[in-house]
């Protein structure tokens, strides 16, 4: 098979289901909403899609918790819906990722009612059931979400491994049967014309099987199942049975990575994961990678992040991204405004961000710059992490107000309230009340809205895709971080020959009069893009106005 590396070359939009677009007023987005809108993806320029989970699924994690990989979630549509939303992506020449979640599946899996039914079950060995100490459960290993990892069953008188929810058992990849039936669905969906993968926590697959307990402040015992003992061999086994016979792309979900990890998962010739996602970018805000314990922010820390990605991940090919489903909104991140200077704010991240090299990610919502959740109460958000965190908060008697601000600005449903496509009740996303809160800013951030304005954000994003996709040199060009000290400025360049093209960010709220050295004559550069229509550049001086991004070439 010939691999094209096409994912070098895309701009990929993710597709949150269930707040995209709902077609038949259930309010719950489906496929047939998702087929309603390519034109818009298809006019914002996007050439892929990752599409968050559609399967079938008790949705106790919104869909990253499957019961059947081979089948579509009812109130999503049909399979033919899909196959359908698949032929008609094509057709407009946008590809699709579906996400592959297979470290763990639903507890309502065939797999895991039988798994739990007796210690001799053929698929018992499909999971990870252990003795507990006495009362306690076989080590001390938390749960992402907090609270232990381990749940216990009357029934056979053991604990089950669930690093998530206890309704998302972990899948046991010791066992060589559980390997090949993920090899089936991998077969599956590439069968009917998909492109490949976002591979969900893919990094956690591999325990260490000694089960000690673990030393570590916050998810303890994360050392014996992050980049564990056998996940090179697991992963590199998928790819020369399955994904390597297509000429698809995968990207891996893989918190606490190192640069040499990244190696071992996407460098050359490795036939693992063409590339991977890293959080260091969005654990500049908080401590020890930990979202609920803010940090504040310094633009240092964050440049340090991508300097490191751009530097470092010298074999491999980067994401690009400052938004998905489980982030805050981006814009009022990263010292940006989410109010006075929204549009500049939104623009100027975007730019800085996608302009690097990699592939851009773009999150639905992302290019009209929506913003977080407006939740009035704790009852108002949905997500099963946040209430699991707070009843942990609780036990912890950490103060009440500590507790409220850390939840409101950390849950995840801050990126999943339904796309806000007009000034309508529901903003256009359905008829009837939707599943999660409508943000009120619907009645002046909207899709509609920013097709008629001129100066949208989505405009923008239009015109910076359409860049990026004629300007070779964003795709193979040398990143620079020209002054990483600078605590308000970002500056970068990409150089290949004699070619060059300058980034230059203002991450403040005031205007910055960035002095320039000695060997940054930019007089004869020209202004690509800007996020404001007149821009101040002399020979020894570039005047920033608020969160104001300029890109140069000299040619
Ligand atoms: O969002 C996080 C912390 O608040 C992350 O730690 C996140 O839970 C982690 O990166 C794993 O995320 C993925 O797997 C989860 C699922 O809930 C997330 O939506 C998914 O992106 C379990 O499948």
């Amino acid at each position: 098979m010939k691999h094209t590396n096409w994912y070098k070359d895309a701009v990929i939009y993710q597709i949150y289901p269930r707040s995209f677009k709902d077609s038949n007023g259930d309010g719950f987005g489906d496929i047939p909403g998702i087929i309603s809108k390519l034109d818009y993806l298809k006019e914002l320029g996007v050439n892929c899609v990752w599409l968050s989970p559609v399967y079938n699924s008790p949705q106790a994690d919104n869909g990253y918790d499957i019961s059947d990989y081979c089948s579509i979630y009812p109130p999503f549509g049909t399979m033919d819906d899909f196959d359908l939303m698949l032929k008609e992506m094509h057709k407009r020449g946008i590809r699709l990722i579906m996400d592959l979640v297979v470290n763990h599946t639903s507890s309502e899996h065939p797999w895991f009612i039988e798994s739990r039914k007796s210690k001799d079950n053929p698929y018992r060995d499909f999971y990870i059931w252990k003795k507990g100490k006495g009362k306690n459960p076989p080590n001390n290993w938390t749960s992402f979400f907090g609270g232990k990892a381990w749940e216990y069953d009357e029934l056979t008188d053991e604990w089950y491994l669930r690093i998530f929810t206890k309704e998302q058992p972990d899948l046991n990849w010791e066992n060589p049967k559980v390997r090949e039936e993920v090899k089936k669905i991998l077969k599956f969906w590439l069968d009917k014309g998909v492109d490949g993968f976002r591979c969900d926590v893919i990094n956690l697959l591999s325990k260490d099987q000694s089960f000690k307990s673990g030393h570590e402040l916050l998810v303890k015992g994360s050392s014996y199942f992050v980049n564990g003992p056998r996940i090179h061999e697991f992963l590199n086994d998928l790819n020369l049975s399955v994904l390597d016979n297509y000429d698809c792309m995968t990207v891996g979900e893989t918190c606490f990575t190192t640069l040499e990890d990244a190696r071992m998962y996407a460098g050359k010739d490795r036939h693992e994961l063409n590339m991977i996602f890293n959080f260091d970018h969005t654990s500049v805000d908080n401590y020890l990678g930990v979202k609920w314990l803010m940090r504040k922010f310094k633009l240092i820390n964050l440049k340090k992040a991508f300097d490191k990605w751009q530097y470092g991940n010298k074999e491999g090919w980067n994401s690009l991204f400052i938004e998905n489903h489980d982030q805050r909104r981006s814009v009022g991140r990263f010292n940006t405004s989410s109010t006075t200077y929204r549009k500049e704010s939104s623009k100027m991240l975007a730019t800085m961000c996608y302009l690097q090299k990699g592939t851009p990610f773009i999150y639905q919502g992302q290019e009209i710059g929506m913003t977080n959740g407006d939740f009035a109460s704790l009852d108002e958000i949905q997500d099963t992490e946040t209430h699991t965190i707070n009843e942990t908060m609780k036990k912890m008697h950490l103060p009440k107000s500590f507790i409220k601000k850390s939840l409101y600005n950390g849950t995840r449903d801050n990126a999943r309230t339904p796309m806000q496509w007009d000034d309508s009740k529901y903003a256009g996303f359905s008829t009837k009340t939707p599943w999660l809160k409508v943000n009120e800013n619907k009645s002046f951030i909207n899709v509609k809205e920013s097709l008629i304005d001129e100066n949208s954000i989505l405009n923008y994003f239009k015109k910076l895709i359409e860049y990026r996709k004629n300007e070779p040199l964003i795709k193979d060009g040398v990143y620079l971080d020209l002054d990483p000290k600078n605590k308000n400025v970002y500056i970068y360049s990409r150089k290949k020959d004699n070619e060059e093209i300058v980034c230059i960010s203002n991450f403040s709220d005031r205007t910055i009069k960035y002095k320039l050295k000695k060997n940054q004559n930019y007089k004869d550069y020209q202004i690509k893009l800007s996020n404001y229509q007149n821009n101040e550049i002399d020979s020894s001086f570039i005047t920033l106005k608020p969160y104001e991004v300029v890109v140069l070439k000299n040619k």
